[in-house]
């Protein structure tokens, strides 16, 4: 039986189980890549384990995220991480190279190897040919132990692109497409790796754009082939060696097939507060526009920025917008400026940013109250961007300059022919933003401020669990809900006492007070719950406030696998109906929880205040059980890991 991609990777790369969906597998990890929001705990967590090296082929860690520098907090852990990095063996990329999902394809992704990064948005590396996952922080520090990677085995869907892409219609909207049709829960257990005629039509940057909002879906990673276009991108980075064709058996069978024509696609938009919301440009067209902001590891690529600097050539952005750029390399910044293009984007009143993620991450730049605010980047969750009461839509790039210089949300096909961008056969390279870790670390010292805080541990679940139902939430519950970013908030990223007081924020004030006062308790959640973000402090803050399981109908899987991390119990529930046999305040106590969960079997939910029973159930792998028992991986890694 021929293979796909996806299978030949996982295939080669697999230690344990088989590609059967829904079984677990563990797969040997070749490169991570962490990045500073993340990337303190981890580190934090590597160090717990002891081990002298990092064991991976490649391991680097980037600063993008907290790069605000309004107090001593980002610059202590920036610092902490360079120390850390030279002393484990870790490749550290200085804040101001760039967004890590950007430079990791420009200058380290490897077709055919598998990279595991703690940001959900890893997989923009399936845009070469990687199968590239993201995860907590956790699981990267024990891949960099040397641990292997464990996941449940995707079902494999072929998206079958044919055509090619209209003028002014691009792979944002390709990806935008994907998400109407299969939502922010279509991709859940999935890879999703595209074939078909349409492929050689796409760019690696333009595929790497499709990868990258795959985690929108809920996919555990996407995936391209690795062809002609792939080498030529390669090449133009002085990095052709790296180079492997990759690609499907003509026979490969896959679990599912979407068929796309990429010619019967028009410029789209998501609306607020979901990246799945999504309509023609056209059906909104003419809605006045507070601010535009370009970039974010979705769309800063040098093509972007080339298309952005031709399309404002000579203009003046209307007086109503703040246009906002973030380039997402050192690279593409300095070739922009090499080239002229800079002055273009300066000139119509761009206000440029540097290389990281920005606003993106609510790190600056929130837009005015209530305001409309067009980007290029991949989520619009409710608050995301600082301003609660902001409206984001999500766009690519054409749409959003259309816009920018209009003032009002403007289909980009009402701009007449569109400009031809060509890219440069060689790139500019220069890594002097990149240290190499020294051949013997032992001697580094690691350089700790008064923000980085010892990793709180997790306890073994105890037998009897009794307490209160703390918050009920709706489907489709964020971990920017959970545990809200933006600028004031990542700061804390290392300081786990103080974030923790911020859980649940923008749904309810009172989360962490009242979880501190109960000494604990619970959380009840619809479909989908913890969707986005792979950032463990989702997990590791309840987890701070003594919160001991989540109910939910569903759950996203980078989070699922947090909790378990951090020894909380994801339960669902048997019967969905059940959904309505618990609110809010309900005292409930389950028994046995130990012993039940050694046995694999359900565990029964006491609803004291209720007089009911409830039933929950829970898809855990005898690992995981185990991971709950011991309190936590950390505890599990050091056991097993020597
Ligand atoms: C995000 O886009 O939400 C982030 C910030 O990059 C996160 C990681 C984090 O919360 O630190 C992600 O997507 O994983
Ligand atoms: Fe950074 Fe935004 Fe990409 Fe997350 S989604 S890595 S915050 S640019």
């Amino acid at each position: 039986m021929g293979k796909s991609v996806a299978q030949k990777i996982l295939g080669a790369h697999l230690i344990k189980g088989e590609l059967k969906p829904g079984t677990e597998i563990a797969i040997r990890i070749d490169q991570t890549l962490t990045q500073d929001a993340t990337g303190t705990m981890a580190y934090l967590q590597f160090e717990a384990m002891d081990i002298p090296r990092v064991r991976t082929e490649l391991s680097v860690s980037y600063v993008d995220h907290n790069t605000l520098q309004a107090g001593f907090e980002n610059a202590d852990d920036h610092r902490f991480l360079q120390s850390v990095a030279a002393k484990y063996g870790i490749i550290f990329s200085r804040p101001g190279n760039g967004i890590c999902h950007q430079v990791h394809l420009e200058r380290f992704g490897i077709p055919g190897k598998t990279l595991l990064g703690s940001d959900s948005h890893t997989p923009t590396g399936g845009g070469i040919g990687m199968i590239a996952i993201g995860a907590g922080g956790l699981d990267v520090a024990a891949a960099m132990a040397g641990y292997p990677f464990h996941l449940p085995a995707p079902k494999i869907v072929l998206i079958r692109l044919t055509g090619r892409l209209g003028e002014w219609v691009t792979a944002k909207d390709v990806i935008l497409e994907l998400l109407r049709r299969l939502t922010v829960k279509g991709g859940l257990g999935k890879i999703m790796e595209y074939g078909g005629d349409g492929v050689k039509t796409l760019s690696v940057p333009e595929r790497a754009t499709i990868t990258n909002m795959g985690a929108e879906l809920g996919a555990t990673t996407s995936i391209f082939p690795s062809d002609e276009v792939t080498l030529a991108f390669l090449k133009a980075q002085g990095r052709e060696s790296a180079w492997t064709e990759l690609k499907a058996d003509d026979d490969a069978v896959y679990d599912e097939v979407v068929d796309l024509d990429l010619s019967t696609l028009e410029p789209l938009i998501a609306q607020p507060h979901s990246p799945d919301n999504v309509v023609k440009v056209k059906e909104i067209e003419g809605k006045p526009v507070d601010q535009v902001a370009i970039g974010s590891c979705t769309n800063s690529s040098l093509k972007d920025m080339l298309t952005l600097a031709a399309l404002l050539d000579g203009k003046t952005v209307a007086p109503n917008v703040s246009l906002v750029v973030s380039p997402g390399s050192k690279q593409v910044l300095e070739m922009l400026a090499a080239s002229g293009a800079l002055a273009k984007i300066v000139g119509a009143g761009a206000r440029v940013l540097e290389c990281a993620c920005g606003p993106c991450i609510g790190m600056g730049q929130a837009p005015p109250s209530g305001a409309t605010s067009l980007r290029t980047f991949n989520r619009n969750f409710l608050g995301r961007s600082g301003t609660k009461d902001a409206n984001v839509y999500l766009v690519s790039v054409e749409t959003a300059a259309a816009s920018a210089i209009n003032g009002v949300i403007t289909d980009p096909r009402s701009m007449g022919s569109r400009p031809r961008i060509e890219l440069p056969e060689k790139f500019l390279i220069n890594d002097n933003m990149i240290i190499k870790p020294p051949r013997d670390g032992s001697k580094v010292k690691i350089i700790r401020g008064p923000n980085i805080k010892p990793l709180p541990k997790a306890q073994p679940i105890p037998d009897v669990i009794e307490g209160k139902v703390l918050l009920k939430v709706e489907d489709n519950i964020t971990t920017d809900h959970i545990m809200p970013a933006g600028a004031k908030i990542l700061p804390l990223r290392s300081n786990i006492p103080a974030i923790s007081e911020h859980v649940f924020e923008v749904i309810d004030p009172s989360f962490a007070a009242r979880a501190k006062q109960e000494g604990g308790g619970f959380i009840v959640g619809g479909e989908n719950y913890g969707q986005g973000s792979s950032r463990e402090h989702a997990a590791l803050a309840p987890m701070y406030l003594g919160i001991k399981w989540v109910l939910a109908k569903s759950f996203a899987r980078i989070h699922k696998a947090n909790l378990v991390n951090f020894g909380i119990i994801p339960l669902t529930f048997a019967r969905a109906e059940d959904y309505e046999k618990i609110e809010n305040g309900d005292t409930v106590r389950v028994e046995n929880v130990r012993e039940n969960l050694k046995q694999n079997k359900p565990l029964i939910l006491n609803n004291v205040t209720k007089g009911l029973k409830i039933e929950a159930t829970y898809d855990l792998s005898e690992r995981q059980r185990e991971i709950i028992l011991d309190g936590g991986l950390l505890n599990h890694v050091k056991k097993v890991v020597s």
